[in-house]
């Protein structure tokens, strides 16, 4: 296993390479060309920029996050296919540049979302939370609105705002879109890039839906473990598989964690985990990482990883804000930090008492 941070590239993120590489046992970062839009080509030359700057820290790139799927692509529409064509060629690019981790969504429209950045804790921190009353008494233009002032002049992974611009035009675009035509695409797409991530050992790790349900109306599909484990079946290749971002799975409450880990050994190529707090139906807010603090065992969760022979790549996901960071919501380094040490804690544990 090897312990990341999330990092949004110069001049994107507030926390430094040379901070991460003092975070023990932190030997990467998941990062991305945080500028590319959706459907875009990756300059070779920008991601061995990247990859150089990240080494001359002392550190190494253990993914992609993300690689974002076009808008076509999930609709469906003819132009899918040079949207897929541009797609592979990054693929391509990214493993000659020696990358093998691709963390991706099928989220139409939005990526994961949060009616509120910066909701205070009982211990006077802030974290990232969800009301679906919120949502429910809101209209999209105003989500995205609202998300943006509040992000304290970042800009929100997932949330482009040249591409959220025309929000209208872009959710009637999906208005054909249901449930079973977003499998299709999905899987329309994954079989396209299959051949190509097989040939050059390229995983691709696709992310649950965050929250795992519909929101606006929209379709989701990746909103379970069975859902996950469905999508790796359908296309059935060993660079076909998933993140496990904790937190989106249990989103709903009666997700068994230990138990999605179990049923998706080998097809984890990418672990989030962090822990949140059920506050009412609907509503949660992300917690620290201690199981203590929310409505997850930690230990459970990393015990499962760890016998079902996790080799992959984790992070620690979204922290909270603390001692008077400024950052982007989710993505501070201290309530990271902390949370990094605690995993790295329980897997030393876990690996010294129990055997695979
Ligand atoms: C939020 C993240 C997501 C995730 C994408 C993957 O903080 O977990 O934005 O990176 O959904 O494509």
């Amino acid at each position: 296993m090897k312990m990341g941070l999330r990092w949004f590239g110069e001049g994107y993120d507030t926390v430094s390479l040379e901070k991460i590489r003092q975070v023990p046992g932190v030997s990467g970062v998941i990062t991305t060309l945080y500028g590319a839009m959706p459907g875009e080509d990756w300059e070779k030359e920008e991601i061995l920029a990247l990859k150089q700057k990240v080494e001359d820290a002392g550190l190494e790139i253990l993914g992609i996050e993300s690689v974002n799927v076009h808008d076509d692509i999930k609709i469906g529409l003819p132009s899918r296919d040079r949207y897929i064509e541009a797609y592979i060629r990054t693929i391509r690019t990214l493993a000659e540049c020696g990358i093998h981790l691709i963390c991706y969504n099928f989220m139409p429209v939005f990526d994961w979302t949060r009616t509120d950045l910066a909701k205070p804790r009982r211990d006077g921190s802030t974290v990232l939370a969800y009301d679906q009353r919120v949502i429910d008494a809101m209209d999209p233009d105003w989500l995205f609105a609202s998300m943006e002032e509040n992000a304290g002049g970042h800009v929100l992974p997932g949330w482009e705002p040249e591409r959220l611009a025309h929000l209208k035009e872009l959710f009637a675009r999906y208005s054909d879109v249901d449930e079973k035509k977003l499998w299709e695409n999905l899987i329309y797409f994954l079989k396209a890039i299959m051949p190509t991530c097989e040939k050059y050992e390229v995983k691709m790790a696709i992310h649950p839906d965050d929250p795992g349900w519909s929101v606006f109306g929209l379709p989701r599909i990746m909103t379970s473990g069975e859902n996950l484990r469905r999508m790796t079946e359908a296309v059935d290749s060993p660079c076909n598989g998933v993140t496990l971002c904790t937190g989106s799975l249990g989103t709903n409450p009666d997700a068994d964690l230990p138990g999605i880990v179990r049923m998706l050994k080998g097809k984890i190529f990418f672990a989030h985990v962090r822990n949140m707090e059920h506050t009412a139906p609907g509503c949660f807010e992300e917690s620290a990482h201690l199981s203590s603090d929310g409505s997850f065992d930690l230990f459970a969760i990393m015990k499962a990883l760890y016998e079902t022979g996790f080799d992959g790549v984790m992070r620690p996901d979204h922290g909270r804000m603390i001692w008077g960071e400024q950052a982007m919501p989710g993505y501070g380094l201290y309530d990271r930090a902390l949370g990094s040490q605690y995993l790295l804690g329980l897997w030393e544990a876990i690996s010294k008492t129990f055997s695979r």
